[in-house]
């Protein structure tokens, strides 16, 4: 781990009496006077201060709700480092208008969807990305994937930590709306468990509607490595959040709506929903012995409803919504957003629950009362879990093994501490905390609504991301962060565990088939300058090394279906270029010894320049070249 002189500089600032040191290390920082003047404790001011140049310790990543999208944070300066396109449309790298972003986008669909979308656009342009998590190696993040949900349009991405783009998307059948999901810690990851929230019918083609009894909740585990679905488990209820154990023998969901109602009355009416464990060696083996049906696709469906052997289900409070695995292996927790209770479930009694030796409730080992509107929980190594509190808004601190206590009988008081966050988190989460390597030094509270906290930008406000430093064993709000919908989730990883290269290997598959094209083509790609035409179909490449393109102009027919492919040779690092091409609608990003294409109808005669949009060099403004399309005769 890297010892950074901020933690000797944060020590000196927890000193009260250094008034006069704590004002120059202010203005040092940017904070100025107005950050100086501004209410709350002075002692955590700095706590979180990374200094022009100096490097965070934390990979933060994002999830963004509604925008589709993923965001890099550095951790603790909470500075937005990169956002990575996943579900969305982004007009600066040209993802989903890229041939290589389009395939990715695309090749994952079912053929129900496939079929709906060619009369609406092709492609989804929109998701809702609720929930990253980094594939694991025994029990701690192992660099190598994000994997992220789509709850908008049903789908799983998955982003490559070498390169830091998507490289997999696909739709999963029979399901509707993937909310919670959670990659397997143990051994490996492994699957990728994925849960469908809503209840559709299973194949969803209209000869069901308005018969809700007839719906399912669907479960699916995704071979991380290769992004094929491996099997699903029809459950009862509506599937929310997901987490997996550190022994790789459970996956352990929150449902709600046991009444599986269609209205906000049906869906509370009960006192007790459940959470659902399944059994993966179990569901494996049905799997294997053919005990299963199919219905959209031809992916396995286990029946894993009530009485199934393949699940077993736990009575919790009504309406359960975070589950969250703590770093000793011991424990799951299941947050009781509609009960002010975290129901604590010990992983080590599963086995004689499964084996029939004891009740769904004997797994209980605790059920501490911590507040309204417990939704997740977050842990620091230490022993201690920190919970959310959307209706109280506050974050909770609380003791696990004294909650235990006080289950079995003992009086002691298992909450430590309570601390005020603006307003309505959601989700919280630790550093490194959802692996065994919890260190226990940040927690981030995600707010839903940040009201008075910042200057008001109009109706629709930012929300806040709040830093807490927990590594003095108080929680201590050191930092406020706004940011644009929504921050739902994220995850920080500790630097040492993501390696990202600094420019392109020639041989990486985003775009092999560009490369596998030009040498149809005989076309050298580090030193293109060809147009190949082939019937109306135009191949234009090209290479870049900054300030020019290596066409100065190119030639098409008004009608040719132009492809353009461009390889920016530039070996070396922060030095990407890009294609814009004016009134077509058209740009991209091409990293450091990238290819990059994308194809579009010259439907429009005249000239057209096409420029540079990354800034590249002294010459950037000049690095640009004109497209010449000849009208029809
Ligand atoms: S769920 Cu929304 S606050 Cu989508 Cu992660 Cu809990
Ligand atoms: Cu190349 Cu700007």
């Amino acid at each position: 781990m890297n010892k950074e002189s901020k933690f000797s500089r944060r020590d000196v600032l927890s000193t009260p009496v250094k008034v006069a040191g704590l004002a120059g290390i202010g203005a040092a920082a940017g904070l100025g006077a107005a950050g100086l003047l501004a209410p709350g404790p002075a002692h955590a001011k700095g706590a979180f201060e990374v200094a022009p140049g100096d490097l965070d310790e934390y990979y933060g990543f994002w999830s963004s709700g509604q925008t589709g999208e993923v965001r890099i944070l550095g951790v603790p300066s909470m500075r937005e480092l990169m956002r990575i396109p996943v579900f969305n449309r982004c007009s600066a790298t040209g993802w989903g208008q890229t041939n290589e972003s389009k395939k990715i986008m695309s090749e994952g669909l079912t053929p129900n969807t496939r079929k709906f979308l060619e009369k609406n656009g092709g492609m989804y342009l929109n998701g809702d990305l609720h929930h990253p998590h980094m594939s694991f190696t025994d029990g701690t993040y192992d660099g190598r994937y994000i994997f992220v949900n789509d709850k908008a349009n049903t789908r799983v991405a998955r982003i490559r930590c070498d390169i830091m783009k998507v490289d997999k998307m696909i739709e999963i059948p029979n399901a509707a709306d993937i909310h919670g999901l959670r990659p397997q810690k143990y051994p490996r990851t492994g699957y990728v468990f994925a849960n469908g929230e809503n209840r559709v019918p299973l194949n969803n083609d209209g000869s069901v509607l308005d018969e809700p009894e007839k719906y399912a909740a669907i479960f699916t585990a995704i071979d991380g490595d290769t992004m094929e679905i491996k099997w699903q488990v029809r459950v009862d209820g509506n599937l929310d959040n997901v987490d997996a154990d550190y022994q790789g023998k459970y996956a352990i969901a929150s449902c709600y709506n046991g009444e599986e109602g269609v209205t906000l009355g049906e869906m509370t009416a009960n006192e007790q929903d459940w959470a659902v464990v399944f059994d993966i060696k179990r569901i494996e083996e049905a799997v294997a012995k053919g005990d299963y049906k199919t219905y959209e696709t031809d992916v396995p469906v286990v029946d894993g409803r009530k009485g199934s052997p393949y699940t077993a289900y736990i009575p919790i409070s009504n309406s359960p919504h975070g589950v969250n695995s703590s770093p000793d292996g011991k424990y799951v927790m299941i947050n009781g957003k509609l009960s002010p209770t975290v129901s604590v479930i010990d992983v080590r009694r599963l086995p004689d629950l499964f084996a029939g030796k004891i009740k769904p409730r004997d797994v209980i080992a605790a059920e501490p009362e911590l507040g309204l509107g417990p939704l997740h929980t977050a842990f620091d190594g230490k022993g201690f879990a920190y919970t959310t509190l959307f209706l109280d808004s506050q974050a909770v601190k609380w003791d696990i093994e004294k909650a235990v206590r006080q289950y079995a009988g003992e009086k002691v008081n298992p909450i430590v501490q309570k601390i005020d966050v603006h307003y309505q988190p959601g989700h919280n989460h630790t550093s490194m905390g959802e692996t065994k390597e919890a260190d226990g030094k940040w927690l981030v509270s995600m707010n839903k609504f940040s009201k008075d906290r910042f200057i008001n930008v109009g109706p629709l406000k930012p929300e806040n991301e709040q830093l807490i430093d927990i590594s003095s064993g108080k929680m201590k709000l050191v930092h406020d962060s706004s940011t644009f919908a929504e921050p739902h989730d994220c995850i920080i990883v500790h630097r040492s565990k993501v390696n990202p290269a600094q420019v392109y290997k020639r041989d990486d598959p985003t775009f092999a088939d560009a490369v596998a094209q030009a040498k149809k083509d005989g076309v050298d790609l580090m030193e293109a300058a060809d147009v190949i035409r082939d019937g109306n179909k135009v191949r234009v490449y090209m290479h870049s090394v900054a300030p020019a393109f290596s066409l100065e102009k190119f030639t098409v027919k008004e009608g040719d279906e132009v492809t353009v492919i461009i390889t920016n040779i530039d070996d070396v690092e922060d030095l990407t270029h890009g294609f814009t091409l004016s009134n077509y609608g058209i740009a991209m990003e091409i990293g450091p010894m990238a290819t990059a294409s994308v194809t579009f109808t010259a439907d429009r005669p005249g000239v057209h320049w096409f420029y540079c949009q990354w800034f590249c060099h002294a010459l950037h403004l000049e690095m640009r070249g004109r497209m010449l399309v000849e009208p029809k005769a």
